[in-house]
């Protein structure tokens, strides 16, 4: 039997995988649609067929409608979705973050530690990208010796009016709190964020790009270029420096051509293209989890606590120092 999935947001991302999970994953429907907006909910329910719209998901849950949800809501309105979807026990695929700060994480990791096991999957995409992949399989082989440094750049053509500073932390750095740890097999001690000259054509009210620098437990160095106004495309990459080699992820790849005597090479303008097989990728391997009564395959409600202290370390870091990032022991229930 089809997965039915309710997804709760029909915005930019959760009109994405609405397409993705009517056209692309295999063993599920979008069975709901939970959009309080006519007009959105309208245009997302054009791609799927099966689904009935409800203004809460309170009332999807109620109308025994959904088996799991997709929630795709800006951050400040996870925890309200989080929380009666946990008291019916669904499984949930929660976009990032899990929620904006660590007080709130914490009193969902409190009620999920109430259910027989973790239900909630955060959507940390990147580590269902194949070159991140296959970067961590390089740093566990230890074939290129030891990791010593990761250089990351992240770079948004240009951000919205509604982009704020602390955005650059929580909206965009967010991803390499999760990715970074993930891949070089050890937590953040610290975080510190530098000012380099301000790019003019930012929006008034930022003052970016920012390079954050993170130390992580096992004396790797991360340096983060968070850039958000580059005009010219969508582009995460990493350098990983080893002790007897170097690895490159996330270099363009797209159409190569020759014209009027240069060269070039596309390359993505959003998330959405960039990060398209990731997301595939980390649908389809939560919906087989769910079916095979796992539930989670990925960064899970504990990952995205952690990730929500390091926010609130690079945040504290906009005004300066070096602020450090300390997390309690992780409960069994996690392990
Ligand atoms: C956006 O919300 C994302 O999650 C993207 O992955 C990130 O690159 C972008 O900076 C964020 O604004």
């Amino acid at each position: 039997n089809d997965l039915r999935i309710g997804v709760v947001g029909a915005g930019q991302m959760g009109a994405d995988h609405i397409a993705r999970i009517t056209n692309r994953i295999s063993g599920a429907v979008v069975s709901a649609v939970v959009e309080p907006d006519p007009g959105r909910a309208a245009a997302a329910a054009a791609n799927a067929p099966a689904a009935a719209t409800f203004a809460r998901v309170e009332d999807a849950i109620a109308a025994d409608a959904v088996d799991a949800v997709l929630i795709a809501v800006p951050g400040p309105f996870h925890e309200p979705v989080l929380m009666p979807a946990l008291e019916a026990r669904l499984p949930i695929l929660c976009e990032k973050p899990l929620t904006p700060d660590s007080a709130s994480s914490w009193q969902v990791l409190e009620r999920e530690q109430q259910l027989d096991r973790p239900h909630i999957q955060v959507g940390f995409m990147r580590r269902f990208d194949a070159e991140y992949a296959a970067l961590r399989a390089l740093v566990q082989s230890g074939e290129s010796g030891e990791l010593m440094m990761l250089r990351c750049a992240h770079r948004n053509p240009s951000v919205p009016e509604s982009y704020t500073q602390s955005m650059l932390i929580t909206d965009s750095v967010v991803h390499e709190f999760d990715v970074v740890p993930w891949l070089a097999g050890s937590p953040i001690r610290s975080v510190e964020v530098k000012h380099p000259r301000r790019n003019s054509l930012s929006p008034a009210h930022l003052r970016e790009p920012i390079l954050v620098i993170m130390e992580l437990e096992n004396g790797v160095l991360v340096d983060v270029e968070m850039n958000v106004s580059v005009q010219f495309g969508y582009q995460v990459a990493t350098e990983a420096v080893f002790e007897k080699g170097l690895a490159r992820i996330g270099q363009p790849a797209g159409l190569q051509t020759w014209r009027d005597g240069s060269f070039s090479i596309a390359d993505h303008m959003s998330f959405t293209t960039r990060f398209a097989a990731a997301y595939d990728a980390q649908i389809q391997r939560w919906v087989n989890a769910v079916h095979g009564g796992t539930l989670v395959d990925g960064p899970n409600a504990w990952d995205g606590y952690l990730v929500a202290l390091a926010c609130e370390a690079g945040v504290r870091a906009l005004e300066g120092g070096i602020v450090p990032v300390e997390a309690p022991a992780r409960p069994a229930f996690y392990a």
